[in-house]
């Protein structure tokens, strides 16, 4: 506009009667065109900067809340950090912890190898051991058999010698016998021979007589005669006494001899029994050592049969202490697995808010907001596995409920009766329920009678109750229906 009134008046230098002229009529008509540009100013400009004034104003104070939020969360990010630094600094501890250990079980594990080879040796010295034994009791039994036989043998020389003793006797009985008749016999003959004696007495008498009789000599003659036949017959019994008499010295002889023989017999038995006797006391003996020695071994076998039950003690003891440790390293694990668990879901969580942050926590269309969470309930009926295929495919998972008020929250997004596929299993084990990051299953809301494993039920679902916060069953993980998924 500037521009173009230079350039008039410029045009109109050379003619300033015209240019006073249009001079006041373009300052009428730029007059006009102010009041008109004021007006249209305030009518259509004006007020839309104002109400834009206004807006800006608005969107301010959500920046600014924005930011609040934002400061917030920054801090809770700092302490949620503070948090994993601590719980990483107790993850250390516990694997130092955890290697300490190991090294206690290593130790604990070669003197309970050393222990077991001991063990080991002592149970083949106590077996070739009682390998000895049960030869020297195998001999002992050799020698009781051969002592019973040596034992029923001298029994059996016992009873012959008993026999011959008994015969001896008998023997002996006939030769006293035998000898009291000789003696009767030689007393008889003792008595002839007196009888001869006082014969030949009277015959020397009778010779005196002759002698001094020698006139009845005639008669005496005769009478001598008679005396001489008497006495013929005196020699003639004489001789046979006398043979008689050789006789029974010859018997006498005989049994002389065979008294002789007896009694070496009866010596000789007597050596045999002293030699029995002998070798019954030393079989004896020999008895009494080989019980010495079986006591001595039973004594042996006792001490190592107490310290074979001690080292068994011991080794029992050593197998609770290396159990126990054993179950604190599983328990140790099963910590150490909890703490790295809630880490990652920590950091899942940091990872999450941060992405929520920066994206200026905000959820999509058709996905709800709840805490720092965004929310999207299916419309589709899929199976537990495909559903969750789904929420992936959208950058989310199936819904945890960790506390009471995402449980109401989730139950409220539901229509009556509604079961919803949540992000629960229990597939890997058998009635280990688990959230679909690996978390344990604390607080749970199950229904009365539920989870009932029927027919194989290893997946989780809410049940929409109305009016109430709304339960879980176990269903199985094949059924088709609508499903919540969470990012
Ligand atoms: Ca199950
Ligand atoms: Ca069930």
């Amino acid at each position: 506009m500037e521009g173009l009134i230079t350039s008039e008046d410029f045009q109109r230098r050379k003619q300033p009667s015209r240019c006073a002229t249009l001079c006041l009529g373009l300052l009428c008509a730029v007059l006009l065109a102010g009041n008109m540009g004021q007006i249209i100013y305030y009518e259509i400009i004006a007020r839309p900067v104002m109400a834009n004034s206004m807006q800006e104003n608005g969107l301010t104070q959500e920046k600014d809340q924005l930011q609040t939020d934002n400061s917030i969360l920054t801090t809770e990010r700092n302490r949620l950090q503070s948090n994993y630094d601590s719980l990483t600094a107790e993850e250390k501890e516990l694997e130092a912890t955890l290697s300490n250990l190991t090294k206690d079980r290593d130790q604990l594990q070669t003197s309970y190898d050393s222990l077991d080879k001991e063990r080991e040796q002592l149970l083949t010295s106590k077996t070739s051991l009682t390998i000895e034994r049960d030869e020297i009791k195998a001999s002992f039994n050799n020698l009781k058999n051969e002592r019973d036989q040596i034992q029923a043998s001298y029994n059996t020389l016992k009873q012959s010698s008993d026999q011959l003793n008994t015969s001896y006797d008998a023997i002996q009985r006939n030769h006293e016998d035998l000898q009291t008749k000789h003696d009767n016999l030689t007393s008889n003959k003792d008595q002839l021979e007196t009888n001869y004696s006082i014969l030949q007495k009277e015959k020397d008498a009778l010779r005196t007589s002759l002698s001094t009789l020698t006139a009845n000599r005639d008669n005496l003659q005769s009478n001598f005669s008679l005396l001489n036949r008497n006495m013929d017959q005196l020699q003639t019994s004489y001789n046979s006494l006398a043979k008689e008499r050789e006789q029974l010295l010859t018997s006498k002889a005989a049994l002389t001899a065979e008294r002789g023989q007896l009694k070496a017999s009866f010596n000789n038995l007597k050596n045999e029994r002293d030699q029995l006797q002998s070798n019954y006391s030393s079989l004896e003996m020999e008895k009494d050592q080989l019980e010495r020695n079986y006591s001595t071994l039973s004594v042996r076998s006792t001490l190592l049969q107490i310290s074979y039950n001690s080292l068994w003690k011991d080794k029992n003891q050593l197998q609770s202490g290396y159990n126990t440790l054993q179950r604190e390293k599983v328990q140790l694990q099963t910590n150490y697995s909890i703490l790295a668990t809630g880490r990652d879901q920590l950091q899942k969580n940091i990872d999450k808010m941060t992405l929520k942050l920066r994206a200026g926590m905000r959820c999509q269309s058709s996905w709800t907001k709840f805490d720092t969470s965004c929310y999207f309930i299916s419309s589709l009926k899929k199976s537990w596995a495909e559903s969750r295929r789904y929420c992936m495919s959208l950058g989310a998972d199936l819904a945890i409920i960790d506390s009471r008020s995402k449980q109401i929250f989730i139950s409220g997004l539901l229509k009556p009766n509604q079961n919803t596929w949540i992000g629960l299993t229990d597939s890997q084990t058998e009635g280990t329920w688990m959230w679909v990051d690996g978390t344990p299953v604390n607080t749970t809301y199950w229904q009365r009678g539920q989870p009932n494993n029927s027919l194989n039920q290893d997946c989780g679902e809410i049940v929409h109750k109305f009016g109430e916060m709304g339960e879980w069953n176990d269903d199985g993980c094949f059924a088709g229906q609508t499903f919540i998924c969470e990012k």
